[in-house]
């Protein structure tokens, strides 16, 4: 499996740092955010470190369904199953942990007002 040192998110999928699981499976994780931008606000990571998902989806595309597929069982879990799945990549987008990670946000009519 490909970790990162440093990266935060490598931490939290070995149990070095703390986080809210609310689902795991053999390639993912979900843990709650801790900046809650919706009622449900969950991160959706790949157990494995890729970068953002255009790197993920060019040399894993089964892991990127895989994370994509945990977001929708996660969806219905928290809620009733309707949700938005974000994947920030690169500064410019608001990425800040270099670690892709589906951000699932739910629980209410949401916005669309990213700028
Ligand atoms: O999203 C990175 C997200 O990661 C941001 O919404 C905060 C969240 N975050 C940062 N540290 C933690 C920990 N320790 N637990 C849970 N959530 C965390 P980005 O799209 O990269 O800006």
């Amino acid at each position: 499996m490909s970790t990162a040192e440093g990266c935060l998110f490598c931490r939290i999928v070995a149990g070095e740092l703390a986080a809210d699981i609310v689902a795991t499976t053999d390639a993912a994780i979900a843990f709650r955010d801790i900046n809650p931008q919706a009622p449900v606000h969950v991160l959706v990571v790949p157990r494995e470190h890729h970068v953002d998902v255009a790197q993920l989806a060019a040399s894993d595309p089964a892991l990127l369904a895989a994370v994509i597929g945990l977001a929708g069982q996660v969806a219905g879990s928290e809620g009733d199953g309707q949700f938005r799945l974000v994947f920030n990549t690169g500064p410019e987008a608001g990425q800040s942990v270099f670690h892709v990670h589906a951000h699932l946000l739910a629980g209410a009519r949401l916005g669309w007002t990213p700028a």
